[in-house]
């Protein structure tokens, strides 16, 4: 368990250093790896697949597409509880994205020009759900049903196959709750690849959604930087969390918030900024006793160790420390707590109150889990369903249109030295008033 930091005393320097970010692996050796697995999935297709699955996830497959009787084979035997579980966040899930829904606009900017702001939904999305040592039925639904509520035609979802060749039933009744039946066998880089070009079993999509491993993330920059590859979501990081509690904070809850997080992965960031030091003392007590009871204890022990415990001179100095750490996860237990958040930028998602852990929005409150890291919450969005769509604009001017706007669009042409420009404003012009039009 590291010591807290008193950050009254830090030098400007050793404040930066006590938010910054475990360094992320952008090794050129993983780079060139990653390429390579792309060229090969681009000029092998299928056949590379197979072998990459039976290089890293041991699967040896005859079929990269889940047949409809493994799919219905898999939610008859899920048991009703998780089924009514993923059925409650579903629904949630559902409702809070559908509220997002956008309207579309048409404004006369002008008498006779008309200005439309329309929306439709990308027409071939990739989904791409994470295997390796906890499968992730939440992030099927986070992804699929934005797909399905922005009715983006037919998503593909793919993730790696587990040790008999199949995926978890949770993630299967996740994936057909949001109607998503094209479901392939098929992980990591290669995946990305294969959703970004296409091969024979697996279609080429537009833009891919998803969190992943190193690998994962590197393919997914590669890919979207490629032409005819594919866009994608967010730029990936480590999930994180921050809490921000006073003397009024449940240490216990605070704990488990931040153990919550740290049983991630080892490179999951856990932090808690306060201006108590009693609370801190007692929430760090209460991590160590929490974490011998934890399934995942090893991995959370070695995040921990990389968590910090900040203790502010003030709650001002504290929020100061969230807005600056941009977290990914921020919650809120303190007293002010609902006063307190018009102060807080910067989170990817804020859970105000001793009544909302992280847990609700990662699983069934109905907002996303999938969320800017590493301090992009300062430029991006939580995902939502707008990621979803694409937003295009429409214009009609009328004759009288282009007669009110049209001696301006002269002159800056003009002054651009753009004269076809001109030329086309210009001779529509001239036509109005010769009245040949
Ligand atoms: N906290 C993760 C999402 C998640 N948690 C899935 C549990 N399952 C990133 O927001
Ligand atoms: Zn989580």
């Amino acid at each position: 368990m590291p010591s807290s930091i008193t950050w009254s005393t830090l030098s400007e320097e050793a404040k930066e250093q006590a938010l910054a970010r475990p360094a992320l692996s952008d090794s050129v050796q993983l780079q060139n790896t990653v390429r390579g697995i792309i060229t090969e999935v681009r000029e092998q297709g299928d056949r590379a697949l197979f072998s990459f699955n039976e290089k890293f996830d041991k699967a040896k497959l005859n079929k990269l597409k889940l047949a409809e009787e493994a799919i219905q084979a898999a939610i008859a035997n899920l048991s009703d509880d998780v089924k009514n579980a993923i059925d409650l966040a579903y629904d949630n899930i559902k409702q809070f994205h559908q509220a997002q829904y956008p309207q579309d606009i048409t404004i006369e900017t002008k008498p006779g020009v008309v200005c439309e702001q329309k929306h439709a939904p990308i027409a071939r999305v990739g989904l791409y759900i994470p295997g390796g040592t906890a499968p992730l039925p939440s992030t099927v639904l986070m992804l699929g049903v934005c797909a399905q509520v922005a009715a983006c035609p037919l998503p593909v979802l793919c993730s790696p196959p587990n040790e008999l060749g199949s995926l978890s039933p949770e993630i299967i009744y996740a994936a057909s709750k949001c109607g998503i039946s094209q479901i392939f066998l098929c992980g990591g880089a290669q995946a990305i690849a294969a959703m970004a070009f296409g091969t024979e079993s697996i279609p080429k999509v537009d833009k891919i959604f998803g969190p992943g491993n190193s690998f994962v993330t590197e393919a997914k920059q590669q890919v979207s930087q490629s032409a005819g590859g594919a866009a994608i979501d967010m730029p990936a990081g480590p999930s994180e969390v921050l809490v921000l509690a006073d003397k009024t904070a449940n240490p216990e809850f605070v704990a488990a918030d931040l153990l919550s997080q740290a049983e991630h992965g080892v490179d999951s960031q856990a932090v808690l900024a306060s201006d108590d030091e009693v609370l801190i003392n007692k929430v760090m007590a209460a991590v160590e006793q929490q974490l011998t009871q934890l399934e995942r204890k090893e991995i959370a022990a070695q995040s921990i160790e990389n968590s910090r415990f900040i203790l502010c001179d003030s709650m001002d100095t504290c929020v100061q420390v969230v807005n600056t750490y941009a977290a990914e996860h921020l919650i809120v237990q303190t007293a002010d707590a609902e006063d307190l958040v018009s102060q807080l930028q910067n989170a990817g998602s804020i859970f105000v109150g001793a009544w909302s852990p992280e847990s609700a929005g990662d699983y069934a409150s109905g907002t996303n889990h999938v969320l800017p890291t590493y301090g992009y919450s300062r430029n991006y969005s939580s995902l939502g369903l707008l990621d979803f769509m694409r937003r295009y604009t429409v214009q009609t001017l009328t004759k009288e249109g282009i007669k009110n706007i049209g001696p301006a669009i002269m002159t800056l042409a003009d002054a651009e030295g753009l004269g076809a420009h001109k030329q086309a404003v210009a001779l529509r012009l001239s036509a109005l008033e010769k009245g040949n039009e």
